[in-house]
């Protein structure tokens, strides 16, 4: 679905962040990241904050910084609605 929607070259901010290095949690909500699906060597830590769905990796995850997070992001909604 991802890969159809956009450019095979793009990743997605998955809503998720680390501040200050702490426990991954969504930033809707603020509730802990219960699944992952990290790539290989990921996360990797230091300064980075926000996953994102990596393209270069089929979409696993990854943490990057946060302010390059412009070129695409997910939204959720209730299933059903519209
Ligand atoms: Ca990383």
């Amino acid at each position: 679905m991802i890969q159809k929607g956009g450019q095979p070259s793009t990743s997605y901010w998955m809503g998720a962040a680390n501040a200050k290095g702490g426990k991954w949690r969504w930033v809707n909500d603020s509730s802990k990241v219960q699944y992952s699906n990290w790539a290989s060597g990921q996360p990797s830590g230091g300064k980075y904050h926000c996953a994102q769905f990596w393209c270069k990796s089929n979409y696993k995850w990854d943490d990057t910084t946060c302010n390059r997070l412009g070129k695409g992001y997910i939204c959720e909604r209730t299933q059903g609605s519209n």
